[in-house]
C-alpha cells in the first residue's frame, strides 16, 4: 500500500463518474481564478480528500486501528513558482481561496529555517502553514539543512465541510504538504511519508489528533474503504465491502451543529487524549511490576492505551493461554476486565490521585507532563469510561472486519437471507459504537442522537457519528432501495426544522463513493 502518490492526467483517475461533471466545472474555475489572481496558469494541482471513518471512532490516537474511507469532497491547491524571492534567506508566500469572500488572501514572507504558526488564532491559511513546515523538514532531511525552498503562489477550494467530521483539516494539512513538496522538484511523494508529516503537522494547529485522517486522505483507493493500523508502524490496506443485494451504501448526515475542536479541544478532544494517557499510565502504574515504563509511541503524548496492551501481555505469565498466545480479541476482552477492576471510580480520578498512583512528586509534575502541551480544563478525569470505550471499540473493529473478510457471502454468491443477516450484523457494530459514543466517551449531542433514530427507523441498518462527534457529521449503512426513504425522513423530521441555505440543504445528506486518496495533476 505504500509507494507515491499517484500522479494524475485527467480528472477521470481522481472522480468516479458521478462526480465527473461537477468536478470539471470547479476545477476549469480554479484554473481560470488561478489565471486571473496570479496572471498565469499554474503548474500543477494538488489534491487531498476529507474522509469518513465507518468504525473506530476516537481510538486512534490510542493507535488502535481503524475503518475509514476517503469522500469526494477534497482541497485541492493550484500552484505555480515563479515568484521571485523577496531578500536573501527568506521565501515568499502568496496564497488565495476561490471563496475568497470568507478567506481573505495573504501573502508570509518566510525565513528558510523556521515556520512560525501561532495557533492561538484560528487563522484559515495556518493550515498551510502547518503542512508547509512538515514538508520543509522532509525536504531538509532529503537536502540538507540549508535547503532554500521556492516561493509559491497558490490559489485554495476545498469542498470539505468545516468543523464536520469529514477531516477537513487533514484534506487542508495534506494537500498542502505535498504542494510544497511538488513546488520544490518532489513529484514523487512516498504516501507513508507524506502521512507521517502531515499527521505531525496538524498538531502544530492546536488539536492533538490521531492519524486516522490523514491515512485516509493519502491511502485511499477508489472503491476500498481502508484498514489503517498505527503500531509497529503506520500500514493502510484497502478493504472491499462483499458485494450484497441490494446495493450497501453509506448515507452521510450532517448535523449542523458545528463542533470546532479548535475551540472546544479543553474540555472535548483534548481532554479525551488526556484521559486515555492517564487512563494508560494509571493501569500501567497498577497492573504491571513496579517499575514498569510505558514504550513511547507515536501517539500524541507519547504513551497510549496499545502501548499498555503490548506491555502487559509482553510479560509472560499474561500471555501463555493453555495452547499458544492468546488473540489480539481474547486479549482486548481480558483488558476490559482489567479495567472494572481497576479503574473502579465512575466519577473519574482528580489529579492529585492520579499523580499520587503514577508515583509523581505533585500535580505540576502530572500536568508538565500530560497538560502543558495542549491545556485542558476538568476537576476529574473519567478513565474508567475512556478506556471501557477504546479496548471495546478496538474490539469492534476486528469483529467487523471479520464479518467483511470471513463472512460466507464474501466468498461465495450471497443469497438474500445472507445478506440481510451480514447487513443487520454490520449495523448492529456501528450502533453499538454509537451507544458507546453516547453513554462512554460522552462525545455525541442530542442533534446527532435524534438523526441516527430517525435514519435508523427508516430504514438504516446502522446509524452513527463519525469523526470526533460534538455535533458535525454522521454515518449510516443503508441498502440502496432504502436510501431516498431515510433522506426524506431526515428532511420531514429533522432539517426541515433548521435555518438552511439551499447550498446547506443541498449538502445535508450525501451518499457517500469511496474514493481515491491524494493525486498530484500535473494539468496539460
Ligand atoms: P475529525 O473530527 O474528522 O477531525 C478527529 C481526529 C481523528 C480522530 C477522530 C475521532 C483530527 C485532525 N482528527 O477527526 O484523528 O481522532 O476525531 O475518531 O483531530
Ligand atoms: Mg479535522
Amino acid at each position: 500500500m505504500s509507494g507515491p502518490v499517484p500522479i494524475a492526467n485527467s480528472l477521470e483517475d481522481i472522480y468516479t463518474p458521478d462526480a465527473l461533471d461537477t468536478q470539471t466545472k470547479r476545477w476549469n474555475n480554479l484554473l481560470s481564478k488561478f489565471e486571473s489572481t496570479y496572471g498565469h496558469q499554474p503548474e500543477f494541482v494538488s489534491r487531498s480528500p476529507g474522509r469518513v471513518n465507518i468504525i473506530g471512532e476516537h481510538i486512534d490516537y490510542s493507535l488502535y486501528s481503524v475503518l475509514p474511507m476517503a469522500i469526494t469532497a477534497d482541497a485541492i491547491l493550484a500552484v505555480s513558482t515563479h515568484l521571485p524571492a523577496p531578500k536573501e534567506g527568506t521565501f515568499r508566500i502568496q496564497i488565495a481561496n476561490v471563496q475568497d469572500s470568507k478567506f481573505k488572501s495573504r501573502e508570509f514572507d518566510i525565513p528558510y529555517d523556521s515556520v512560525d504558526i501561532d495557533s492561538t488564532v484560528h487563522e484559515w491559511t495556518n493550515y498551510f502553514k502547518s503542512g508547509l513546515r512538515g514538508a520543509l523538514e522532509l525536504l531538509r532531511k532529503k537536502h540538507g539543512a540549508d535547503f532554500k525552498p521556492k516561493s509559491m503562489q497558490i490559489l485554495m477550494d476545498g469542498t470539505v465541510p468545516a468543523g464536520g467530521g469529514l477531516s477537513s483539516s487533514a484534506a487542508f494539512v495534506t494537500a498542502s504538504a505535498l504542494a510544497v513538496m511538488a513546488a520544490n522538484g518532489e513529484q514523487t511523494v512516498d504516501k507513508k511519508e507524506l502521512t507521517e508529516l502531515a499527521i505531525v503537522s496538524e498538531r502544530a494547529v492546536g488539536v492533538n489528533s490521531g492519524g486516522m485522517d490523514q491515512s485516509a486522505s493519502v491511502f485511499s483507493e477508489r472503491g476500498s474503504a481502508l484498514f489503517v493500523s498505527f503500531t509497529p508502524t503506520l500500514l493502510a490496506r484497502p478493504v472491499s465491502f462483499p458485494p450484497t443485494s441490494p446495493e450497501l451504501t453509506f448515507l452521510i448526515a450532517q448535523s449542523f451543529v458545528t463542533a470546532d475542536k479548535f475551540v472546544t479541544g479543553p474540555i472535548h478532544y483534548n481532554l479525551r487524549v488526556v484521559e486515555c494517557t492517564l487512563a494508560a499510565a494509571y493501569l500501567n502504574a497498577v497492573l504491571n511490576p513496579p517499575g514498569t515504563l510505558l514504550p513511547g509511541d507515536a501517539s500524541p503524548l507519547g504513551i497510549s492505551l496499545h502501548g499498555f496492551h503490548e506491555t502487559y501481555f509482553a510479560l509472560s505469565e499474561h500471555n501463555s493461554g493453555a495452547t499458544s498466545s492468546k488473540s489480539v480479541s481474547e486479549q482486548l476482552e481480558e483488558l476490559l476486565q482489567l479495567t472494572k477492576q481497576t479503574l473502579t471510580k465512575e466519577e473519574g480520578y482528580t489529579r492529585s490521585e492520579i499523580a499520587t498512583v503514577l508515583g509523581l512528586s505533585s500535580v505540576d509534575d502530572l500536568n508538565q507532563k500530560f497538560t502543558s502541551r495542549f491545556p485542558v480544563r476538568a476537576e476529574r478525569f473519567k478513565l474508567r469510561q475512556r478506556a471501557i470505550h477504546v479496548f471495546n471499540e478496538a474490539l469492534r473493529v476486528l469483529k467487523l472486519m471479520d464479518l467483511l473478510e470471513n463472512s460466507p457471502s464474501s466468498s461465495s454468491s450471497s443469497s438474500s437471507s445472507t445478506t440481510t443477516d451480514l447487513n443487520s450484523r454490520l449495523g448492529a457494530l456501528l450502533n453499538e459504537t454509537q451507544d458507546s459514543c453516547r453513554e462512554v466517551y460522552e462525545c455525541s449531542c442530542e442533534e446527532i442522537d435524534r438523526i441516527c433514530a430517525i435514519a435508523r427507523k427508516a430504514g438504516s441498518y446502522g446509524s452513527r457519528l463519525t469523526g470526533a462527534g460534538w455535533g458535525g457529521c454522521s454515518v449510516h449503512l443503508v441498502p440502496a432501495d432504502k436510501v431516498d426513504a431515510v433522506k426524506e425522513s431526515l428532511e420531514r423530521e429533522y432539517y426541515s426544522k433548521l435555518e438552511l441555505t439551499e447550498e446547506q440543504r443541498e449538502g445535508a445528506v450525501v451518499v457517500s463513493k469511496p474514493g481515491i486518496g491524494s493525486a498530484l495533476y500535473l494539468g496539460g
